[in-house]
């Protein structure tokens, strides 16, 4: 299929879609200028992200789990949601509750750009959790005036507010996402290499439900095979085009 007839078979499928969903990954943030996982940008200080972002990295070297995460807060300050966040706050606003936004990522572009109800599966890089008194709250501050960061409340060991490796997701985030890709019609998944679980278990259970699913993505990934529509390109581009009214 021609990328021009994709692109209408898209924009004609949401549109008669009665319920939407999307699920974001790191890749919808790129053209945000804040690398990805599993791209080249997935390297920091020759660590690779699934090392730190484990409890066992942050229990044995906190100071540096921190660092790496006051270095991203840092990125994602400066950086600004891109044309593809805009397109999916525009799908919010044009389909209300019959739209869902489901995010793996921990950037928060999605409220930047205007989405109001975004299900943060891997949880939130501006949010801090105590390990000592469990306090939760969201802290704007970059750099982190030290590191690792102490609890204001009880000077306890902070952590960031986000799931590691090994660790659950948010149970009732993910109820919801689990419903919404149960109830779809059409699932965007864009910017994710589909490795990742259970995120990556979405599609498929929209699928067996009987949605849609149109893959926005530069790459081949483990979910292109299962994809109804599969569009190779930038989600910065791409969703503007399938969503534009
Ligand atoms: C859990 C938060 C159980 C922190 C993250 C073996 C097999 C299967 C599964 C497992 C296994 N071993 C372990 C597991 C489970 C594990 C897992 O899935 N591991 C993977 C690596 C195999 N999962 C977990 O541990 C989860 N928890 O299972 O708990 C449990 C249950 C009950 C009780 C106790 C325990 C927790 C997973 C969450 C981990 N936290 N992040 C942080 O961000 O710092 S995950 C991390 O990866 C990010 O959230 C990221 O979003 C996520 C997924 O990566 P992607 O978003 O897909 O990004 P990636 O870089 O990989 O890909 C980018 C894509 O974009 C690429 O495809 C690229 O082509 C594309 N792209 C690039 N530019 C563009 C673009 N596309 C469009 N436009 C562009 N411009
Ligand atoms: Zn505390």
């Amino acid at each position: 299929m021609t990328p021009d007839s994709a692109i209408e078979t898209a924009r004609g499928w949401l549109r008669a879609a009665s319920r939407a969903a999307a699920l974001t990954g790191a890749g919808i943030s790129a053209e945000s200028g804040i690398p990805t996982f599993r791209g080249a940008g997935g390297l920091w200080r020759n660590y690779r992200a699934e090392d730190l972002a484990t409890p066992e990295a942050f229990a044995r070297d906190p100071k540096t789990v921190w660092e790496w995460y006051d270095w991203r807060r840092g990125l994602i300050r400066d950086a600004k949601p891109n044309l593809g966040h805009y397109a999916l706050a525009q799908l919010e606003r044009r389909m209300g509750d019959r739209f869902v936004l489901i995010t793996q990522n921990v950037d928060g572009l999605h409220n930047r750009a205007g989405s109001e109800r975004v299900l943060k599966l891997h949880g939130d890089i501006w949010w801090t959790l105590c390990t000592a008194c469990g306090d939760v709250r969201s802290d704007f501050r970059v750099p982190l005036p030290e590191l690792p960061p102490r609890c204001a409340a009880c000077g306890g060991l902070l952590r960031p507010g986000v799931v590691w490796f090994g660790e659950p997701l948010p149970a009732r985030t993910w109820e919801q996402a689990e419903e919404a890709a149960r109830t779809c019609d059409v699932l965007l998944v864009a910017g994710t290499s589909a490795v990742v679980y259970p995120a990556a278990s979405l599609a498929p259970l929209a699928r067996r439900h009987g949605a849609r699913i149109i893959e926005i993505n530069t790459e081949v990934t483990p979910l292109s095979g299962e994809a109804d529509l599969c569009l190779k390109g930038p989600s910065g581009e791409i969703l503007p085009q399938i969503i534009e009214s």
